[in-house]
């Protein structure tokens, strides 16, 4: 795996057998790309492509592969060997190349600056909560600047934390983040037109330095009314926003994360509280998915 330290505009990846291309010269092998080291993109697929062969009365240079990378932007590239000689590796050089001319840039800087800065800021909460569904607002200014670092094509509480943990010169915050946020509904049946709260809460958190999830619902049975912070959580922001689509899609898109070098969240308790309003009779449980608010740790940001 390469770990180039920061994202670059990749231009392509080549693979050069040993000199004797014995044991080890590989065949087919997959190529993924990540900017997190967790979510990955597989950008050449060694089953699909035709299997490498070698001339061996030919010079390595003249047997390399190359994998093309146009368009891909990468701090993290990830070789996995799907066929090989003998099932080893062995390589005489693996070459990464870089698109002419382009600069690298932190995870988190969407506006693709070599430290994410108050720009980047200003950015994300631009275009807070947008998706794949909001077209150019998301594509343009989010995921082709590498914003979306989850790749779930939303702009969500993930991705912000790349941005608001690196500002004003970046958490000093460490430790693994542990334990479970979920949604508790403050009734199990709510009539139409009644409003009724879902409080965010934490049963045993540790090192908790962002929290959120992207909760759908159904605008034709549920109407956003507001979320608001506890004051548990000390001075995380709100970066909460509510979407509906004209497809007859909506979420909350709850997000809730420290700026710079901040307190961590330790304990169990409300967070915060989402209210919302019934539009028709409806059991809470049954319309979000209570389970699993995502817990983020300081450390999100170096993954080894
Ligand atoms: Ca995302």
């Amino acid at each position: 795996m390469f770990d180039f330290g920061a994202v670059y505009e990749l231009y392509k990846f080549e693979y050069y057998p040993r000199d004797s291309y014995g044991s080890g010269t590989v065949k087919r092998m997959n190529v993924y790309s990540s900017l997190d080291n967790v979510h990955w993109n597989l950008e050449w697929n060694g089953k699909e492509n035709e299997e490498w062969s070698y001339d061996e009365n030919r010079e390595v240079d003249e047997n390399k592969k190359t994998v093309n990378l146009e368009g891909v932007s990468a701090r993290y590239l990830k070789l996995t060997i799907v066929e090989s000689k003998k099932n080893f590796f062995a390589a005489h050089e693996l070459s990464v190349y870089k698109k002419d001319g382009s600069k690298p840039f932190a995870v988190g800087s969407t506006n693709k600056n070599e430290k994410v800065s108050e720009g980047d800021y200003i950015n994300m909460k631009n275009y807070l909560g947008t998706s794949v569904k909001d077209g150019a607002n998301f594509v343009d200014q989010i995921q082709k600047r590498c914003g979306d670092i989850n790749r779930n094509g939303v702009y969500d509480v993930y991705d912000y934390a790349f941005t608001m943990f690196a500002l004003d010169g970046g958490t000093k915050q460490t430790g693994e983040v542990s334990g479970r946020i979920f949604l508790v509904p403050e009734r199990e049946k709510v009539k139409a037109g009644e409003t009724f709260t879902l409080a965010v809460t934490a049963k045993e958190a540790v090192n908790v330095n962002a929290f959120g999830k992207v909760l759908n619902y159904d605008p034709s049975r549920l109407e956003f009314v507001s979320a608001s912070p506890e004051d548990s959580i000390g001075q995380m922001e709100n970066l909460t926003v509510n979407k509906r689509y004209g497809d007859g899609t909506a979420y909350v898109n709850l997000a809730f994360a420290n700026r710079g070098d901040k307190k961590l969240y330790n304990g169990s308790g409300a967070l915060a509280m989402i209210t919302m309003r019934a539009i028709v009779e409806v059991m809470p449980k049954d319309e979000m998915e209570c389970e699993g608010i995502w817990l983020i740790g300081p450390g999100i940001r170096e993954r080894e």
